[in-house]
């Protein structure tokens, strides 16, 4: 029977998504005069950008909403991805081609006096991430949808995303905020009546059989907003959903009567702090407790809302498995595990060893890193205190765990200190990646060599105690309908006239790519192709030349270093590269300088905001290049731009415009990359060290058409070893380095003392290995120079890179997780 009403009426009344031009155009007005209440006089870039978002947004809803009740009625298994990061960038430009309208909208948006690429420029980033591990989880969403798989994403709605970098005049790096939802956000639908309470402080009073009460403390609300993730050419649109934290009273109504205004908003104000702000950390742990509140606030209200989904279905509890599988998008999530054991066992009366059961068949964790520094361990007086009950939980669990690995291994003592989630000392830590691995089904790493170094190194023990099967590997994907059609749309209709298929069908099955190597030694092709290049190396460099004021050499080389600014990632090894092109150019005359290749070295990336050398990094690398750029010897062959504010916005620019692009950490310490993935799929050549996924790229487009360089994994311990033990001064170890240093703390580029510190973590230490990879790089560099010259050779190993990235679909990552872990199929919404 039809719920209520008159049902000709209800389906005669949804509003017709007609995608013909004229309904987009009146849609566009619609919203212009209605939504926005302007009126055509009065619309700018601005006002046509937000007209033609809520004009799309109709669309997605239509889409989402039938998903999702389709999806509802079928109770399939789904799954779940918990990050705390979602780098999502903008979001109209991928809706209109994932719903396949850019044209009409094109059309419809002329009509109207504008130009849709001016209207697009106009959407802020929606910056909710970091780097690799929150872009990762957005790639991830658009692969579920696009393959119709039943993933729903979970998050957080932080006010302020990754801070907006400034660049002051002596090169130092400001930090900014980034007030993302200062215009309103169309692509969010506010849920104001999902709300979830969530506790913190309070005590715990431990019942019999494992039970027990968790009361008074703090209680806060986690309200939803659900974000439209259109797959791409497919009506299935998934949602990802995202808390923003509220008081669950207003204010405290006492104080307030009682004249203590400060004290009455008190309490308000510290609930809505939990979702202010993104934590601008990448790979490093910082221990504060606003952050372990934004960990539980989330998982919380995650699994609350899971488990009400779950219990509407009717099922039985010791279904849950068969019905949810959660992943953990690093250890962030952990605190599900515990959290998952507390609502099955005191609220849901399931005995211990049955709730275990049912947690440890529901979890998956990812690893994203081997770095120790980067690996999450809280205090256990700050959690007690956070969490009674979870602290219970966590000693009960590791309990029982410890007790097991001594039937095991009985009498070992060490592996027991070794592999309990609690760290002995004043005070005790809580290892998050333990209990992650303990509570779940399946440990996974993110690149083949990275998989391995889990198993080997932070994940040993445990591999001595379950066994390896439990330690695998999914390799890293990216989403070839940003990262191809989106951001280098003329590459993209190049390879669609060539291979003589749809779009559609190669964006879905990049494998079909290598169609592409037949034509590699085709002139007219390579021809083509060489122009896509070009005409992607003036687009960003008119993008810097407005920005810097500095003409662009476009017949030179664009060589590209953008990512977070780490030590483990070794900008620092590309600059004293520069540096030493730099000197070596000074020392030529003008006649043989005439036969070098010019060059132009780009970067970009931010530094987390109390890291010290990073930022040193950022300033050398400013002030370098404001000398080199102005030496009227040399900037004809070489230049340098540091561009501010790296974005997913920025990258779109910059990557399709690469020739050369460097993965250079040191050997072992980038689990995966996935900008690596970006760069070749879009023709730029890989120089790198053999390091995450650059081997398997390398495995893939052949040795010959990357630049390898440096130590092997298996010779890092060893150098380091000896670093520590039998320093040998860098002047004896590498000459051309010392000269570079010296040069730098001289004075050349500005006052060298300002650069000591940085300089000193190479000339002393030397932790990531610069100055045992310094010759070897430098003679990469030499023969990507030498490549180069060879016009139609480069060109032929560009298309032969873009060839052979089939591999590097995000949809092959998520269809790995979705048979081999989650157990998800696949639901056609007709
Ligand atoms: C992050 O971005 C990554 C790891 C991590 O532990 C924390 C953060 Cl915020 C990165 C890795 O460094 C990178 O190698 C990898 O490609 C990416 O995660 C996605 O797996």
């Amino acid at each position: 029977i039809w719920p209520r009403g008159d049902e000709k009426t209800w389906k005669e009344g949804i509003r017709g998504v007609d995608s013909d031009v004229p309904s987009i155009t009146k849609s566009i007005v619609n919203h212009v005069q209605t939504s926005l209440a302007r009126q055509a006089y009065n619309v700018d870039n601005v006002g046509a950008y937000q007209a033609v978002a809520l004009s799309v947004r109709d669309d997605l809803i239509a889409n989402w909403n039938e998903t999702q009740l389709y999806t509802t009625n079928k109770t399939p298994k789904r799954a779940y991805y918990l990050s705390l990061e979602f780098l999502m960038g903008r979001t109209l430009d991928n809706a209109l081609l994932n719903l396949g309208l850019k044209q009409k909208y094109n059309e419809g948006v002329e009509k109207l006096g504008f130009n849709l690429e001016d209207i697009v420029d106009c959407e802020r980033d929606a910056a909710l991430g970091n780097g690799g591990l929150g872009r990762l989880a957005a790639c991830y969403l658009d692969s579920s949808a696009t393959q119709e798989l039943p993933v729903w994403g979970y998050g957080l709605r932080y006010k302020y995303g990754i801070f907006q970098q400034l660049i002051a005049p002596d090169g130092s790096q400001l930090e900014a905020p980034d007030p993302w939802l200062n215009n309103q956000n169309p692509w969010e639908l506010p849920r104001l009546d999902v709300t979830i309470e969530v506790r913190f402080y309070g005590h715990a009073e431990r019942l019999d059989k494992g039970k027990a009460i968790w009361s008074g403390g703090q209680e806060v609300l986690a309200v939803a907003y659900d974000v439209m993730i259109p797959g791409y050419h497919t009506k299935n649109t998934n949602n990802l959903r995202l808390w923003e934290s509220k008081p669950k009273r207003g204010f405290d109504l006492d104080s307030f009567n009682a004249g203590d205004y400060d004290r009455a908003v008190a309490s308000s104000t510290s609930a809505e702090n939990i979702t202010s702000v993104l934590y601008p950390n990448d790979n490093t742990y910082i221990g504060k407790e606003l952050r372990l509140k934004q960990q539980y606030f989330w998982t919380a209200a995650s699994l609350s809302d899971i488990m009400r989904r779950f219990k509407n279905t009717g099922k039985n509890i010791s279904e849950f498995p068969d019905f949810v599988a959660i992943q953990l998008n690093d250890t962030h999530p952990t605190l599900a595990v515990p959290e998952l054991m507390r609502l099955l066992v005191d609220e849901e009366d399931v005995p211990w060893d049955k709730a275990w059961k049912i947690v440890t068949n529901t979890f998956f964790f990812t690893n994203h890193t081997v770095l120790p520094e980067a690996l999450e361990k809280w205090p256990v007086p700050l959690m007690q205190n956070l969490l009674p009950r979870h602290m219970q939980i966590i000693f009960d669990i590791n309990l029982q765990f410890l007790q097991s690995v001594e039937r095991k291994f009985p009498g070992d003592r060490d592996r027991l200190a070794r592999m309990s989630i609690i760290q002995e000392g004043t005070p005790q830590y809580v290892r998050m990646a333990n209990l992650a691995c303990i509570g779940s089904r399946k440990v996974n790493g993110v690149a083949e060599l990275h998989s391995e170094l889990v198993r080997t190194t932070i994940m040993k023990d445990f591999v001595d105690y379950y066994g390896v099967s439990k330690f695998q590997n999914v390799t890293n994907g990216i989403t070839p309908r940003r990262w191809l059609d989106q951001c280098n749309p003329l590459l993209s209709d190049l390879i669609t006239e060539t291979l003589k298929i749809k779009k559609e069908v190669w964006l879905r099955d990049l494998y079909k790519l290598e169609g592409l190597l037949k034509f590699a030694d085709d002139p007219t092709f390579q021809k083509k192709w060489a122009a896509v290049k070009q005409s992607n190396k003036e687009r960003l460099a008119h993008h810097v030349e407005t920005q810097f004021g500095i003409k662009v050499n476009t017949s030179a080389m664009f060589d590209v270093q953008v990512k977070r600014l780490h030590e483990y990632k070794r900008q620092t090894l590309n600059i004293l590269g520069v540096v030493h092109r730099y000197l070596t150019l000074k020392a030529m005359s003008p006649a043989e300088r005439k036969k070098v290749n010019p060059r132009v070295v780009f970067f970009a990336g931010k530094a987390a905001p109390g890291y010290y050398i990073a930022k040193l990094t950022i300033k050398l690398i400013v002030n370098v290049a404001r000398v080199i750029n102005e030496d009227p010897d040399t900037k004809e062959y070489l230049s340098m731009f540091f561009l501010p504010d790296y974005s997913v916005s920025l990258a779109e620019i910059l990557i399709p415009a690469s020739e050369v692009s460097q993965h250079i950490s040191t050997a072992g310490t980038e689990a995966s990359g996935t900008s690596n993935m970006k760069f070749c799929l879009n023709g730029g050549l890989l120089l790198g060290t053999v390091d995450g996924a650059n081997i398997e790229i390398a495995e893939e487009v052949g040795e010959s058409n990357v630049f390898f360089f440096g130590h092997l994994t298996p010779a890092v311990e060893e150098l380091r070893y000896k670093h520590t033990y039998h320093p040998v001064p860098v002047e004896e170890k590498c000459p051309p380095l010392a000269k570079v240093l010296n040069e730098i703390s001289s004075g050349r580029f500005g006052d060298g003392s300002v650069y000591e510190p940085l300089l000193n973590t190479i000339r002393q230490v030397d932790y990531y290995l610069v100055t045992e990879d310094f010759d070897s790089y430098i003679r990469a560099l030499e023969m990507v120079d030498t490549a180069y010259q060879d016009r139609n050779g480069w060109i032929k190993k560009s298309i032969c890179t873009t060839a052979k990235m089939g591999k590097f679909s995000s949809d092959r990552a998520i269809m790995n997780y979705a048979e081999e872990y989650w157990n998800i199929e696949q639901i056609k919404v007709p």
